[in-house]
């Protein structure tokens, strides 16, 4: 591939790369110590998923995230800033049966391509606590926090109603469904009831809901937390069956509209509403049965579409409203979702929308219950779902609707038909995949002795290498292969078999953060000591995608952690920062449009600073940017002309010379790009460096800097640019006289005395006669200029009524109003 317009590098990039990257990893620079007497300081950046080439996606999520590393070391932190691979899952298994290969073969290959392509990128990643989730050493500790979670009551199994991949053949987590299609394949999910294994996320939604415990967190993503968690205050609220001599007596709703109670036309049950055909009449059941068959055909998003036209069937029977004694109808309808509050509503069609569409469309009454404020004016078909005065609703009339919410729950609750409560939205975390490429799930079923517990001594459960890899449908492939099926029963030993799904891959970076701590351990999933040392982690980066699967789910790892006494802390990441994304030339990069960027091209031929700088220097790494030939030429430009100047012979500058000028621009310099790297501005840190290079070559060129201020800059410059250009800078440390390393030097401190603003005076003419003189700081614009000349009291008067005709501004010198 050709860069186009591709700028001569002057500098032996390659070999210098190689040469260092040789030279720091003989010399163990990279070697973390575990605890030393600097202050600790965690960076991760999330662990890429083994699925082949490093694509420049990596390269842009991890070399930014390796300088932020850097200037934390040089800030005087012992950093861990480790890499692994998040080696399970249906991506490596997808591609593997497509190829044909064994996922493991294919995943391990990835890998070492893949890090050999990220030690070309020069980051300090210390390769020997790297972490690979796919091998047993690993995964043997999901199995084990799976056991404890089992034995604490927080891992159960049920038969549930579960999202299906009719693609992938799996089920799906909730989280992994984006608008009603499959996130992996964008195939529409349907459901299916199987008996799966849960964790009780839901035992932790409140605390999930507390985010005081992070230092720095973007807020849209902890919107998103809540949004997922989706906190709801209502009403638990039962409806009478009793006349219909049933084993249940009531159907439960959850409202967060109690105020509308007396506006309930009819109610609705979810499709998979265990009461559905117990409540439907013998002569309804065929229309029921059928409507039921066909629901599960439905995809998520088509249910939650609120324009779609409702459907429904009326079961035959009646519920009562407690509070009037009224009979409403008994509808199913799949507008009404299993996996939300009791997976029944009232309908209230005088104030929900949908409830309004349902009513229209079978012709059911519409009774309103709150008058707006205003009610002039007012569409006769628009539902109105605002706050009001109540009407037609008994004692409770000419209440305000938000007062009557209060007194109508106290009502109901003191007639015991039902409480307040807080529903959430999430829903429990469903683990059990049936995919081969994952860490069995350890348990073992006997006939006898019902599901028990593989003994820890016996962990880890392995995933036989020689089994059929092939998705089977509704059961694992492991399912097929009768030696890892038949197993003894812990219990009675007699025949028993194992559980055949493997654990959703989200388990394994749950606690990743955790093993990198110790990852060779082998006494338990972390030596408490050593993860002591070093968690929680200080700064965590990574794609917002991971919103709420993955940070979420690491949380609540973390909490149920120190529920078991492991940790000792709530949160596993305190600060948080999402990089954007990169495209190339304006557009997404995509294969068909073949703008796909090749790191590993650009490393050659330019060497891996330039690749880094650039990336860093493309736009604000929170927004992303655009990658263009012209503009990675622009930065291989720029490092030649830093070659060459810091090649420059210090004996042709004076010993002597009028410098302050210099000098002000390098403490400026300092302090402007330290504030910008620990905020991770990386582009406009790039920006200033580049403008002290221009000021040291005319200082050059006028040989207007002394030969100590001179190799002064050149020293600071480098120090500053080595997090960012790890390589040349060490190299030009080199040539500089400097000794090895760069890297375990202090970054450079700035002096405020030189970094203050310089004070100028402004001279304030009128048609050219000078009648003010005003303090001011330098670099003020003309409007700020304007305010403080027209607030004069010698230039008010001066003005008075007269027009302004014209305005002439010097900066920082002059301001003259023609009037
Ligand atoms: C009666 C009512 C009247 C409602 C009204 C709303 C407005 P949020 O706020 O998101 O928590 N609902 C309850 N369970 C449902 C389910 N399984 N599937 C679909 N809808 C369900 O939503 C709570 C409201 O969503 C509840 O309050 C219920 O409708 C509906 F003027 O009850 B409401
Ligand atoms: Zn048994």
């Amino acid at each position: 591939m050709n860069i186009k317009g591709r700028v001569a590098i002057k500098f032996p990039a390659k070999s210098m790369d190689q040469k260092w990257q040789r030279i720091w990893e003989e010399r163990g620079l990279n070697q973390i110590k575990d605890p030393n007497s600097k202050p600790k300081w965690y960076e991760l950046t999330m662990y890429p998923y083994p699925s082949g080439d490093l694509h420049i996606g990596h390269w842009y999520a991890m070399a930014p995230a390796d300088a932020h590393a850097r200037f934390r070391r040089m800030q005087g932190y012992n950093v861990l800033h480790p890499m692994g691979f998040d080696a399970f899952g249906l991506p490596a298994e997808n591609a593997a049966i497509r190829k044909g290969v064994h996922p493991k073969n294919w995943t391990m290959d990835n890998i070492n391509r893949m890090r050999s392509q990220l030690k070309s990128m020069g980051a300090i990643y210390d390769w020997d606590r790297e972490v690979i989730c796919c091998l047993p050493d690993y995964y043997k500790w999901n199995q084990w926090m799976f056991l404890q979670m089992f034995k604490n009551g927080l891992a159960y199994r049920t038969k549930a109603p579960v999202v299906w991949c009719p693609s992938c053949q799996t089920v799906l987590a909730n989280e992994q469904v984006l608008n009603g299609v499959c996130e992996r394949c964008e195939t529409p999910v349907t459901h299916r009831d199987l008996a799966q294994w849960f964790l009780k996320i839901t035992q932790y939604a409140e605390e999930l809901l507390d985010f005081s415990g992070l230092v720095h967190w973007p807020a849209r993503i902890i919107t998103m937390q809540q949004n997922w968690i989706g906190k709801s205050q209502g009403v638990d609220i039962s409806f009478d069956l009793s006349h219909l001599d049933l084993a249940e007596s009531e159907i439960k709703t959850f409202t967060t509209r109690i105020d509308t109670i007396f506006g309930v036309t009819f109610m609705v049950l979810a499709p998979e509403h265990p009461l559905v055909l117990k409540l439907t009449k013998p002569e309804q059941r065929p229309m029921v049965e059928e409507y039921l068959a066909q629901s599960r055909m439905q995809t998520e998003i088509e249910r939650m579409s609120t324009n779609r036209e409702k459907t429904g069937v009326f079961l035959g029977t009646y519920a009562e409203n407690h509070v009037n004694r009224r009979k409403i109808p008994i509808y199913t309808a799949d507008y009404v979702l299993t996996t939300y509050g009791t997976g029944a509503v009232m309908g209230v069609p005088g104030h929900d929308q949908r409830d309004h569409d349902f009513a229209v469309k079978f012709e059911l009454p519409i009774i309103p219950v709150i008058s707006p404020p205003y009610s002039e004016g007012r569409e006769e078909n628009i539902t109105y779902t605002g706050e009001g005065i109540m009407i037609n609703s008994e004692r409770f009339n000419d209440l305000k609707s938000q007062d009557a919410k209060e007194a109508i729950a106290l009502f109901i609750e003191e007639n015991g038909w039902g409480e307040r409560t807080i529903s959430y939205r999430i829903r429990d975390w469903l683990i059990s995949r049936q995919r081969y490429w994952g860490t069995p799930i350890p348990i073992i079923y006997c006939d006898t002795c019902g599901p028990q517990p593989v003994p820890e001594m016996d962990l880890p459960v392995l995933l036989p290498p020689d089994a059929d890899f092939q998705p089977g449908g509704e059961q694992s492939p492991l399912a097929t292969n009768k030696e890892f099926l038949q197993v003894a029963c812990p219990i009675c030993n007699g025949k028993a078999k194992r559980e055949t799904d493997t654990m959703d891959t989200f388990i394994d970076s749950s606690w990743y953060m955790y093993r990198f701590t110790s990852p060779h351990y082998k006494e338990g999933p972390f030596h408490t000591e050593r993860m002591n040392d070093w968690m929680p982690v200080d700064q965590y980066t990574g794609g917002a995608e991971h919103a709420v699967m993955h940070l979420l789910y690491a949380r609540f790892f973390t909490k149920v952690l120190r529920d078991l006494s492991l940790v000792s802390f709530d949160e596993p990441f305190l600060r948080l920062f999402n990089q954007g994304t990169i495209i190339a030339s304006g557009a997404k990069m995509s294969k068909s449009k073949g703008n796909v960027i090749a790191p590993d091209t650009y490393v050659d031929q330019l060497g891996a600073d330039v690749v880094r700088t650039y990336l860093m220097f493309l736009g604000p790494w929170e927004q992303g940017g655009d990658w263009t030939d012209t503009g990675i030429n622009g930065v291989s430009r720029w490092m030649n002309r830093l070659w060459t100047l810091f090649h420059t012979d210090v004996k042709q500058f004076p010993l002597n010379a009028n410098e302050t000028k210099t000098r002000r621009k390098l403490h400026k310099t300092i302090e402007k790009v330290h504030k910008d790297m620990d905020s991770f501005k990386f582009n406009t840190a790039i920006a200033s460096l580049m403008e002290m290079t221009n000021e040291l070559s005319r200082a050059k060129e006028k040989k207007a800097v002394s030969q100590s201020l001179w190799q002064e800059c050149v020293e600071k410059v480098l120090l500053m640019l080595a997090p960012i250009a790890p390589h040349i800078t060490e190299e030009l440390w080199e040539v500089n006289g400097q000794a090895y390393s760069i890297h375990t030097q202090c970054f450079p401190q700035w002096d405020p005395s030189m970094t203050k603003e310089e004070g100028i005076t402004l001279v304030i003419q009128i048609n050219g006669k000078v009648r003010d003189k005003i303090e001011s700081r330098s670099g003020i614009s003309l409007d700020t200029a304007m305010e403080l000349a027209l607030s004069s009291e010698k230039i008010k008067p001066l003005i008075n009524d007269h027009q302004i005709k014209k305005t002439i501004f010097v900066p920082d010198k002059l301001l003259n109003f023609v009037i």
